[in-house]
């Protein structure tokens, strides 16, 4: 079998978590059929000391440590394609990084070879190896997580499930003709009723125009409740807005 064109390599000091969930359904799936491939890398390999030190106290002083650049330098080295190669984006999972979109996914699935994927623990990396590498610094959202690794696995199987052959050719339709920035709208199945909750008529009705129609104002009132910012994308037609998911 040949190797496969889209590959992730992902640095950490905790390798061991990998595939972790990324080795079940369909990313899981894509990795055993070879659409991806996946590589974790120990940061602690590229230590230069005999006690493999990768972190020092931060200049300036405060809490916390931070991983030292020429560590992190060498492993992002060890791990960068030969020349000639194409080169994989180096993506940074930070706090501090631009939020994680579904654009980032997309691109990330369709622009390169593959991914390199940095991952942070104790208080931070040091900022000059992020600058002199051109890391992207990307985070999945405002709220505190122990490290990068669960970002990246978040990161990973979002890009991974829009790989070309991940997906079915029908799922895939469906999500590129439904990218209109509304939430979805909510589902059913059997039984028609349940612990004395009835499925809404209309969707046993057979009147398809009716159910369209339904399925829409229900997507509609949804996003306007509980998303008011995708609610004002979806409004605003001039604005090249992110789909929701
Ligand atoms: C007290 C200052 N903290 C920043 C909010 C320090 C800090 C907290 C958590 C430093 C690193 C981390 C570990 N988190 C990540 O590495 C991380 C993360 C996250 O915590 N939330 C959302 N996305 C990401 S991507 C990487």
């Amino acid at each position: 079998m040949t190797a496969p064109s889209w590959r992730a390599t992902v640095l950490t000091l905790f390798p061991e978590m990998f595939p972790g969930p990324l080795g079940h359904s369909l990313a899981g799936r894509a990795l055993e059929t070879g659409r991806w491939a996946l590589e974790a890398v120990n940061i602690r390999d590229f230590a230069q000391d005999r006690h493999r030190t990768v972190d020092d106290t931060p200049f300036g002083g405060g809490a916390g440590m931070v991983l030292r650049p020429d560590v992190v330098d060498a492993a992002i080295g060890a791990v960068a394609d030969a020349h000639g190669a194409s080169p994989r984006p180096l993506v940074c999972l930070t706090p501090r990084g631009r939020p994680f979109s579904q654009a980032d996914a997309r691109r990330f699935a369709t622009e390169g070879s593959g991914l390199i994927l940095l991952c942070g623990r104790y208080e931070g990396i040091d900022q000059r190896v992020i600058e002199a590498r051109g890391a992207e610094e990307i985070s999945i959202g405002d709220y505190v997580l122990s490290g990068g690794e669960l970002a990246a696995m978040v990161l990973l199987d979002a890009v991974v499930r829009l790989l070309p052959g991940v997906m079915g050719a029908a799922e895939s339709a469906t999500e590129e003709s439904f990218s209109t920035n509304l939430l979805e709208y909510p589902h059913y199945t059997r039984p028609a009723e349940w612990q004395g909750r009835r499925v809404p008529d209309v969707l046993l009705s057979g009147h398809h125009a009716a159910i369209a129609a339904w399925r829409q104002a229900e997507a509609e009132r949804i996003t306007r409740e509980r998303r008011p910012d995708l609610w004002a994308a979806h409004r605003s037609p001039h604005c090249v807005a992110q789909a929701a998911p």
